[in-house]
């Protein structure tokens, strides 16, 4: 299996005005990211994706082009989490067949599962497919707060090799690092990517990479060789684009630099807002002050 390690894309999917897949589009953002923004790997319909608004079909169709487009140049993650286990196992099975590196599964969400539940849920996946699996932890989207004790008996089960962890509680990202050493650590803000490049991540998933994966990682690679000035300053550059894109509404504002750089990034898929045309110079000025 490919070495899983440094800066991943949370990849962005491009929609038309009717909300259809943009094909060509989807292939232009990946090779941007592969080629302009050099990221180390992709996360493949995960959040950035607006994957939970997609079909099992549609979900099938964007692993399939993006595994077309990539081929070997970088390790592919496919998210396939579901709270439908059934369509969770589908995909798993459906990107195994594509020879994805490895998998990963948003814990299952809007019903109050227990533990044991979420816990069936891994298992099932895993025992489907044989693949190995990052367990995809978002509890500002989920609900889902996953104690230490908990991430140890998921990671019992040896095919959970990591954690995607995006969440700002540095404390359990820390006590995870140190009491399991074999796993794979990936954090999901990229605003604290230098605070938890600090605590050993093995790497990061984000949106912004789409755009900013450079900075992110000479964020990664500063902090490995110990020099946490210019990491810092990186950071804090990053962060003033961050704070900007925020501002804006993040996945159409994302879309609208892929779009400025000349990539046919499409809309947002419905009911998500598309982005207002009316601030398209805004976009344009964030491009040349950061030099995306
Ligand atoms: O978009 C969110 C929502 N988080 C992403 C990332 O964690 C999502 C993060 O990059 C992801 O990995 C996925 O698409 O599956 C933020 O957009 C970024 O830090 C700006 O806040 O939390």
């Amino acid at each position: 299996m490919a070495k899983i390690n440094g800066i991943y894309s949370a990849l962005l999917v491009p929609f038309d005005a009717s909300g259809k897949v943009i094909e060509k589009g989807l292939r232009q953002v990946v090779r941007h990211n592969l080629d302009v923004c050099q990221v180390d790997g992709l996360y493949v319909n995960g959040s950035s994706g607006e994957t939970f608004m997609l079909s099992t079909e549609e979900k099938k169709l964007i692993f399939e082009i993006v595994k077309d487009e990539v081929q070997d140049q970088a390790t592919l993650i496919a998210q396939v989490g579901s709270i439908n286990l059934h369509e969770a196992i589908e995909l798993g099975e459906f990107a195994t067949t594509l020879n994805y590196d490895c998998l990963s599964a948003v814990t299952p969400f809007y019903y109050k599962f227990d533990f044991a539940e979420i816990k069936y849920y891994y298992d099932s996946i895993i025992a489907a497919t044989g693949k190995d699996m990052f367990v995809y932890s978002i509890p500002s989207f989920t609900g889902v707060n996953l104690s230490r004790s908990q991430f140890e008996q998921l990671f019992q089960n040896e095919k959970i090799i990591g954690v995607k962890f995006t969440s700002g509680d540095f404390y359990l990202l820390e006590r995870i690092k140190r009491n399991f050493p074999g796993k794979l650590l990936f954090s999901g803000f990229d605003e604290m990517l230098l605070s938890a490049a600090v605590m050993g991540i093995d790497g990061a998933i984000g949106s912004t990479f789409n755009v900013n994966g450079k900075r992110a990682k000479e964020i990664l690679a500063s902090v490995r060789q110990g020099n946490l000035q210019n990491a810092l300053a990186v950071q804090h550059e990053t962060n003033d684009l961050i704070e900007e894109i925020l501002a804006l509404g993040i996945y159409q504002t994302l879309k609208g630099i892929l779009k400025v750089k000349g990539i046919d990034a499409g809309v947002c898929r419905e009911p998500m807002k598309r982005f207002d045309q009316n601030r398209r110079d805004e976009v344009k000025r964030l491009v040349d002050r950061f030099s995306l």
